[in-house]
C-alpha cells in the first residue's frame, strides 16, 4: 500500500520533468494548477511506501478545457452588470441566443430569474 503519490503533468510535446507537479499527494482528489485550456499533457501517477516507488503510465492525453461560467456571458470572470446588459439586450431572443441560460432556445423571464440568482459571483 502506497503512503503517496507523486503525481507529474506536462504537455504532450516535452519530455516527463524531473520534478513532479504535485508531490506527496496523500488523498484521492488533487487540484493542480498552471494547466493551460486547451494544452494536451501526459501524466504519470508514481506511488511512494516504505519499500519504494513504483509509476503508473496510462498512456493518456489529458486536453484541458475552459470550464463555462453560468452567467458570464463576457468570458470576464465576473457575473456583473455588465453581463445583465447582455442579457437584456437578447431579451426576447429566440434564436441563436448565447444568454440563454436554461437552453430552451430563447431569452425570458426564467433566464432572468437564473442570471440574479449568480449575480455579484466570480467564477471558480
Ligand atoms: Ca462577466
Ligand atoms: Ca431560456
Amino acid at each position: 500500500m502506497a503512503n503517496d503519490y507523486d503525481l507529474y503533468i506536462w504537455p504532450s510535446a516535452d519530455g516527463m520533468p524531473i520534478l513532479p507537479l504535485v508531490n506527496s499527494i496523500d488523498n484521492t482528489e488533487e487540484i493542480a494548477d498552471g494547466l493551460a485550456d486547451g494544452e494536451e499533457y501526459q501524466w504519470t501517477v508514481i506511488a511512494n511506501n516504505a519499500c519504494g516507488s513504483s509509476s503508473f503510465d496510462s498512456g493518456w492525453i489529458l486536453t484541458m478545457q475552459d470550464v463555462p461560467c453560468e452567467g458570464d456571458f463576457n468570458d470576464d470572470g465576473f457575473i456583473n452588470t455588465a453581463d445583465l446588459l447582455l442579457l437584456l439586450a437578447q431579451f426576447g431572443c429566440t434564436s441563436l441566443c448565447n444568454t440563454d441560460m436554461d437552453g430552451n432556445g430563447t431569452v425570458n423571464t426564467n433566464d432572468l430569474l437564473t442570471f440574479l440568482a449568480v449575480f455579484g459571483t466570480t467564477c471558480p
